[in-house]
């Protein structure tokens, strides 16, 4: 059955967010069961490469150095560092490691340590990822060569309620970065961020705009706002943990074969909202105490939560050749 469609309608959208929630989550839970094993997780570890000092002005920020947040920021860390935190992410059972840094854009004086980051992640068996702003065609098509692959740029919310949240980039240039991603063979990560205050019909607008794109995202986080004090959207009222769960279901129906990250804002949910979602369809996380400056679930609630419900972490391939070659005992054990 071809269930891949990139022609939602608006009325198709919204009709799914007002089935009752248990007929939309049977929905979403029979459309899951055919493209993935159901009591499978993927987990994706975070690092903040780069923290704070944004020159953007997205308005739920930590890092945007327009608001006072007292955050600590930090330069791009030294590659050992990074490969120290890999190491761990692989040793707490995550199976990619996404770096994110709080730029506009990457600068060229910066690329040559980002790429040889990828390269060195990648050598440990971890599938890699980056987040790092706007990107042109030729820094897509070096990353797509040093490995990366995937690439996260969210598009947030809506189009018409982007203006509202961002002003110092533009929608449009969100979707050109994806273009790039995407035509370099990078698998593109695209989601977005629910509980800005937005209406259910943005809600409705960004998850139609992520399945109508030329592919689906292979990974689409679904983050719930962490409230940032000292950020415009500090105060925000948070959304209701149901609606987050429509949310969900309705990704995991438009966009099928997709992973669908449960993502931030999983910490402030019971366990019981957590089954929910991924009865929803949710199928991947972000393991780790820390998201980028945020805290998340510690690695061991969240192994006994999976047991729990009897869900299992997907693995990590083995590392790459000349890894094991690095490591004598190691290559002289698979050689045997
Ligand atoms: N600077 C890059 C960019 O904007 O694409 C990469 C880092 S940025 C922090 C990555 C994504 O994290 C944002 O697009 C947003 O979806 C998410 N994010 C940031 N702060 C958040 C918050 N307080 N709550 C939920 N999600 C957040
Ligand atoms: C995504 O969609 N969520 C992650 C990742 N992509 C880069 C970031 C969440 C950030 C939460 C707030 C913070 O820790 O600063
Ligand atoms: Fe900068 Fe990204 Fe934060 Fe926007 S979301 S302020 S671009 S780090």
């Amino acid at each position: 059955m071809n269930e891949l469609r990139h022609d939602w309608t608006r009325a198709e959208v919204a009709g799914l967010f007002e089935l009752p929630l248990l007929e939309l989550v049977m929905q979403a839970q029979q459309v899951h069961r055919r493209h993935f094993d159901p009591t499978r997780i993927q987990a994706s570890t975070l690092l903040s490469i780069k923290t704070g000092a944004c020159p953007e002005d997205c308005k739920y920020c930590a890092q945007s150095g327009r608001y006072k947040t007292g955050l600590d920021k930090e330069k791009l860390l030294q590659i050992e560092e990074v490969m120290a935190q890999a190491k761990e992410a692989r040793e707490q059972g995550a199976s990619r490691f996404c770096m994110g840094a709080a730029w506009r854009s990457p600068s060229e004086k910066d690329m040559p340590v980002v790429l040889e980051m990828v390269r060195q992640v990648k050598s440990l068996g971890l599938e890699t990822c980056m987040t790092l702003g706007m990107l042109d065609a030729s820094q897509a098509t070096r990353l797509a060569a040093a490995g990366l692959d995937y690439y996260n740029h969210n598009l947030d919310t809506s189009a018409t309620y982007y203006t509202q949240v961002i002003s110092s980039h533009r929608y449009e240039d969100r979707l050109q970065t994806l273009d790039h991603v995407r035509d370099a063979g990078i698998k593109v990560c695209a989601g977005g961020i629910v509980g800005m205050g937005e209406e259910r019909q943005d809600r409705v607008d960004l998850l139609r705009q992520l399945a109508n794109l030329p592919q689906h995202p292979a990974s689409v986080p679904i983050n719930r706002l962490v409230p940032i004090p000292g950020t415009p959207l500090g105060e925000v009222e948070a959304i209701d943990e149901l609606e987050f769960v429509r949310c969900i279901a309705v990704a995991r129906i438009l966009m099928p074969a997709s992973y669908v990250r449960l993502s931030a804002g999983r910490e402030s949910m019971s366990a019981s909202t957590q089954a929910l979602c991924y009865m929803a369809g949710a199928n991947s996380i972000f393991l780790g105490c820390k998201l980028l400056t945020t805290g998340n679930n510690a690695p061991d609630a969240d192994r006994q939560l999976l047991a729990r419900l009897g869900l299992r972490l997907e693995e990590a391939r083995p590392p790459l050749y000349h890894d094991a070659m690095a490591r004598p005992h190691a290559a002289a054990v698979s050689a045997s």
